[in-house]
């Protein structure tokens, strides 16, 4: 009886051991996958000149949609605007201009002609993308309607120089009380959705 509980103890052990090294194997593979994948990701660093886009595309629930460039927006009706800073949802300002320059998100919109039904037909939102993924999202009411829109430009110039580095079209949203989170850089398009 003593013997068999020796053997039992000595069987579990190595199978103990066993899982051990099977486990530390695994490790071991999970940590070159993820050093591999850290050396790729550090290799393909995006840098803020990779996400400039050099135009917007205006497009989805709209009769005309077609691409600003610069100079295509330069044609529109652009408005010179007084400083504005831009403050984070955190409270902090994160950069201010003291002179920007650009066009109203609504007079681009109604170049592009958004395909309203009739009077009550209003329940669009728009999507402002940029090449890096980040999105501000605006509702029908509050551009054509509310003071939001009023402030809403899309700009190419700031303090009498082209954008660089932001893009060379940025998008802000300065009725809001923190600017930050719709101030979109790097534009790469305007898209016109129907509520479903
Ligand atoms: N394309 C893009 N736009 C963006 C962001 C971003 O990560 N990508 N960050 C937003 C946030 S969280 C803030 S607070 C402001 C900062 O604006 P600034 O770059 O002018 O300081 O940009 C907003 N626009
Ligand atoms: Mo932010």
């Amino acid at each position: 009886m003593r013997h068999l509980t020796f053997w039992t103890f000595v069987a579990l052990f190595s199978l103990l051991l066993t899982q051990c090294k099977q486990t530390n194997s695994q490790e071991n593979t999970l940590q070159s996958t993820l050093s591999s994948t850290a050396t790729t990701t550090a290799e393909t660093e995006m840098q803020p000149e990779d996400y400039v886009s050099d135009n917007v595309q205006v497009l989805g629930e709209v009769e005309n949609p077609f691409t600003i460039t610069v100079s295509s927006l330069q044609r529109l009706d652009v408005k010179t605007l007084p400083s504005f800073d831009v403050v984070c949802q955190s409270g902090a300002t994160t950069s201010e201009a003291k002179q920007a320059k650009g066009v109203l998100l609504t007079d681009i919109l109604e170049k592009a002609v958004i395909k309203k039904e009739g009077h009550k037909d209003r329940n669009f939102y728009i999507v402002v993308r940029a090449s890096d993924g980040y999105m501000a999202t605006f509702s029908w009411i509050e551009l054509f309607i509310n003071d939001t829109g009023k402030g809403v430009y899309l700009i190419y110039e700031k303090e009498g120089k082209p954008l660089d580095e932001t893009g060379k079209m940025e998008l802000i949203s300065n009725n809001d009380v923190k600017s930050g989170p719709r101030h979109v850089s790097w534009v790469k398009s305007i898209e016109v959705y129907r509520v479903k």
